[in-house]
């Protein structure tokens, strides 16, 4: 699972990055500190089964922290885009080639209103934050508009010479960028494009073809950033101007404040909580002080700092995505060498219990006979769906 952030310059990207990754991205108040792009491990959160068990657990790949399974998620910042980028505005756009294997992208911009449409500050409430979310969405038709027409002219023409499907030959244009045949078939069927003769498409044609892979591929939520210099009315301004994209307001200068203070042992706070505590009020300096006094008030007025919502949101409702837990033994949730609960995965929503056995192992999916539900001890066959948080047996051909 990777997610992209993406955004004009100067919104807050790296920051909300380094609030989730914990990593040290250059940030600074004005346009393109980001230059290349940054990649980190994110994580999203999840009940642990080890609770409802009884018996500790001993995670693998997602750690347990009171009872909340920490489920990792790849993350990418890149630098800003400008209207205009696919022309070569700004640093342009050709590292979005970096975000191909995005599944989603989360759109950070500035609820404050204080940057402008190129990144550079002005007075908080004079930039309208919907215009950017359009124009936005165009950079990324663009982009992929300009993928799927590199050296368009030669592949469709041997495409229609060698009597290739149009499915097979547009998943070959798009190798790389996680778009699913699903979302293929469906641009397919709702551009009027000729199938039989894809030499013949013309660049608008191609471009509503992109809009659309874009539309079904590749989801958006909108991280409304800055919150802490907005109030509640631009934030649901700006969520019915953008609808049906959800949006999350969200302070990602807090986030980073309140774990990185974590990390120091300064606060006990678990990311996406509404409050902190402080484990001792002495050890700080006047200027810790302050700034925690700061990140206390945003969280009384919105709730929590929106930043672990912003992903989850992405991850699980936007992206359909549940967690699984493979084990050996269905009765005591271990593995073969007995550590309960070892593994989490992430599996699209509906996933049948042979698809979860390849994901294990490709082996344990050729061999697949049958699965076995933890919880409920009855058999799953190879066509049925797995629940969410399901711990679920694999049984194998030896
Ligand atoms: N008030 C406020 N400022 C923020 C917040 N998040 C980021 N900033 C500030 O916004 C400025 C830009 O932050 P960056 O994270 O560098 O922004 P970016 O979008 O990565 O910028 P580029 O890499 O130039 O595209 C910095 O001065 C941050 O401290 C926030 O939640 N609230
Ligand atoms: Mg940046």
């Amino acid at each position: 699972m990777e997610v992209g952030v993406v955004g004009k310059p100067n919104v807050g990207k790296s920051t909300f990055f380094n609030a989730l990754t914990l990593l040290d991205a250059p940030m600074a108040p004005y346009p393109f500190t980001t230059t290349v792009p940054n990649r980190g491990v994110a994580a999203i959160r999840a009940p642990c089964p080890h609770v409802e068990k009884g018996v500790p657990c001993s995670p693998g790949n997602a750690k347990c922290v009171d009872g909340v399974r920490w489920i990792p998620v790849n993350l990418v910042d890149v630098p800003g885009l400008v209207p205009g980028a696919h022309t070569g505005k700004g640093l342009g756009h050709r590292f979005l080639d970096d975000l191909r294997a995005a599944d989603g992208f989360l759109q950070v911009v500035d609820l404050s209103g204080s940057t402008d449409a190129e990144g550079r500050p002005v007075a908080p409430g004079s930039h309208d934050p919907a215009e950017e979310v359009a124009w936005l969405e165009e950079e990324l038709v663009a982009w992929i508009a300009e993928i799927l027409s590199r050296d368009f002219a030669r592949h469709a023409r041997s495409t229609e010479l060698d009597g290739k499907k149009v499915e097979e030959f547009l998943a070959q244009r798009l190798t790389g960028l996680s778009i699913s045949p699903f979302a293929i078939s469906t641009a397919l069927r709702t551009v009027p494009v000729d199938r039989s003769h894809p030499a013949r498409w013309s660049e608008p044609e191609r471009v509503a073809l992109a809009r659309e892979l874009l539309r079904v591929a590749k989801p958006r939520v909108v991280v409304a950033n800055k919150c802490d210099r907005a109030n509640a009315e631009t934030a649901a301004a700006l969520a019915s101007r953008i609808e049906p994209i959800p949006s999350v307001p969200t302070s990602a200068e807090a986030e980073l404040t309140l774990r990185r203070a974590a990390r120091a042992g300064l606060v006990r706070y678990a990311p996406g909580d509404p409050a902190f505590t402080l484990p001792d009020a002495n050890r700080l300096s006047a200027g810790q002080r302050k700034a925690l006094d700061e990140v206390q008030a945003i969280l009384a007025r919105w709730g929590s700092t929106g930043v672990q919502s912003a992903l989850e949101r992405m991850v699980y409702d936007r992206l359909h995505q549940i967690v699984v837990y493979p084990v050996e033994d269905e009765n005591h949730w271990t593995d073969s060498k007995g550590r309960v609960l070892p593994d989490a995965l992430l599996v699209p929503a509906g996933t049948p219990a042979s698809e979860v056995a390849f994901r294990v192992h490709t082996d344990l999916g050729q061999n697949f006979i049958r699965a076995i539900d933890g919880r409920t001890h009855r058999a799953l066959a190879a066509d049925h769906p797995v629940e969410p948080n399901a711990v679920i047996r694999i049984v194998a051909r030896k």
